[in-house]
């Protein structure tokens, strides 16, 4: 038997969709699978003594999703929770420990050494979970499960990620109480494919998810939206990093949600590229049931555009806000402050040309999460480790899996408020957080959502959406 563990414990609280995946896919390759939710329990350490006194699972899979918040002005880690986390389950069973995940796929090694569990996947779950188990229960042959590390010989072995080129999930979302979690959570996670092509500078999904577009068959996704809407969980966020890469893939979930008239009892969010995008697309994607969109924008600045990898100019950010509009989607621009070649002057260009541009909301992120084997912590790299364009707000040497940020130098020793007063009282941003000042002051309009309390109140009073959305419509204090 499998336990799957969900470590996360941010709130407002965001279902486990990974564990969803890879748990039906093991139930259908035979095994029994249960599922330890951490997030749900009053308290932790309890439940787990509890659970370990009664069970004795074959192997106990943890997942672990985000590293940190990824927000710098705050920089909370939760790596030391996993080592906890871990320390406490290794203390209670003697069955082998298998970390996975997003976050877990973004320092793999390191994760695994930290922690002292057994075996981790870098990479998609399904396929190599089911692999594990069969190995754990033959031959032991561990070069033949898909994206996995573990230990032989004193060393840390990795076997190729595991990012198999169809992904092919079966939809049934039994494990997680996914009904629950849209209670608290106030809206549930689908995925349609896995993987970027694309080159931006800062993003770690070709680490995590591969270069490649993987596709889930349209169908599936639409029948795994039927059956949830079906339970009354009837707002949904997609969890494609772009949901228009590629376009034809989009265009098809789009058809086959407006053919079998899920369009119309659905509202759903997703993260959009500014290109490709038209009217076309977005009166479909209206039709699909889709409310919202958000753009990964980033910048107005020519300079700034090509220094992160873009394809888009402002006009294109420009148009895509304007087709959003003529078809009733709300629409938030996403700004990432503070790359390679930032200055005062190109922080301005921005917000003044996003300010024209008139989205319903922007989101200002200042500083680039660095992540191993991105082009920007290369650069960073190159531009020595002590360099004044990182930031972090740790003590001793730079260590990429602690929040570190690249935050070009030219924008002084107080970016935040110099990005703050360019805003304004333009209601329509949500405004960096001054670490020097603290969230307080940010007049509670910080689009970080961890642990964010006016989220979590209008969440419990019926608000459901995209976060931004709820945040957007909150008087600010
Ligand atoms: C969609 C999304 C959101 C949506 C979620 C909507 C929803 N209802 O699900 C919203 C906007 C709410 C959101 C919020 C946040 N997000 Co987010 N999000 C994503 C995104 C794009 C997809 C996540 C997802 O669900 N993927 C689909 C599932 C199926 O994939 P998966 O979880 O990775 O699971 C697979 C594998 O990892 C593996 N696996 C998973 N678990 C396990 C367990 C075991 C044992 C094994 C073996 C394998 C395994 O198998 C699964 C299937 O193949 C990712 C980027 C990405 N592409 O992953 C960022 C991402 C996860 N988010 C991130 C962050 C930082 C956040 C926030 C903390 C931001 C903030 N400060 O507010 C919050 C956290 C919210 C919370 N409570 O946890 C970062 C994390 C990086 C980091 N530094 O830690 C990411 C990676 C984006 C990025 N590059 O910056 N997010």
């Amino acid at each position: 038997m499998l336990t799957l563990v969900n470590t996360n414990r941010m709130v407002p609280p965001i279902a486990p969709v990974g564990l969803d995946y890879v748990a039906a896919t093991v139930r259908d390759a035979g095994f029994d699978v249960e599922l330890i939710d951490l997030c749900l329990a009053d308290d932790p350490k309890t439940y787990l003594a509890d659970y370990f006194r009664r069970r004795r699972p074959s192997l106990v899979g943890l997942s672990f999703r985000n590293v940190d918040d990824c927000f710098w002005p705050s920089g909370q880690s939760f790596v030391e929770t996993l080592i906890d986390d871990v320390r406490t389950i290794r203390g209670l069973t003697d069955a082998p420990i298998v970390l996975g995940g997003v976050g877990f796929s973004l320092f793999p090694r390191r994760l695994l050494e930290l922690t002292g569990a057994e075996f981790g996947v870098h990479g998609d779950g399904e396929l190599a979970v089911v692999e594990l188990l069969r190995q754990i229960h033959g031959r032991r042959r561990w070069e033949r499960v898909p994206g996995l590390l573990y230990r032989a010989g004193g060393t840390i072995h990795a076997n190729p990620p595991a990012w198999p080129k169809t992904v092919s999930v079966p939809g049934h979302r039994e494990l997680v109480d996914n009904e629950l979690y849209f209670r608290r959570g106030g809206q549930i996670g689908v995925e349609t494919k896995r993987g970027c092509a694309r080159g931006c500078i800062y993003c770690a999904d070709p680490l995590t998810k591969g270069r490649a577009f993987r596709l889930r068959p349209p169908s599936d996704v639409v029948e795994e939206v039927q059956r949830l809407v079906e339970r009354g969980i009837d707002v949904l966020h997609l969890c494609d990093p772009e949901f228009n890469l590629p376009l034809a893939h989009a265009k098809a979930i789009c058809d086959e949600l407006i053919r079998r008239g899920i369009g119309r009892r659905v509202r759903w969010y997703a993260y959009l590229a500014v290109v490709p995008f038209s009217v076309e697309l977005a009166r479909q994607m209206r039709r699909a049931g889709c409310v919202g969109i958000d753009f990964t924008a980033d910048s107005a600045h020519p300079a700034l555009l090509a220094a992160y990898g873009h394809a888009h100019t402002a006009e294109d950010i420009d148009k895509a806000v304007r087709a959003c509009r003529e078809n009733q989607i709300a629409v938030m621009l996403d700004m990432l402050l503070g790359g390679p070649g930032e200055s005062p002057k190109t922080v301005e260009h921005t917000i003044r040309a996003f300010q024209r541009i008139g989205p319903d909301c922007a989101g200002a992120a200042l500083g680039v999460r660095l992540y191993p084997g991105t082009a920007v912590a290369e650069t960073a790299r190159r531009e020595g480790r002590c360099s004044a364009n990182i930031r972090r707000l740790y003590h001793g040497p730079t260590d990429l899996l602690r929040p570190t940020f690249y935050l070009s130098a030219a924008l002084g020793d107080r970016p935040a408020a110099l990005v703050r007063e360019l805003i304004g009282t333009d209601e329509r941003f949500f405004p960096p957080e001054d670490p020097q000042i603290g969230p307080a002051e940010a007049g509670g309009a910080s689009h970080n959502y961890n642990q964010n309390k006016r989220l979590l109140d209008a969440i419990e009073v019926g608000a459901r959406g995209a976060y931004w959305d709820i945040l957007r419509r909150l008087p600010r204090t």
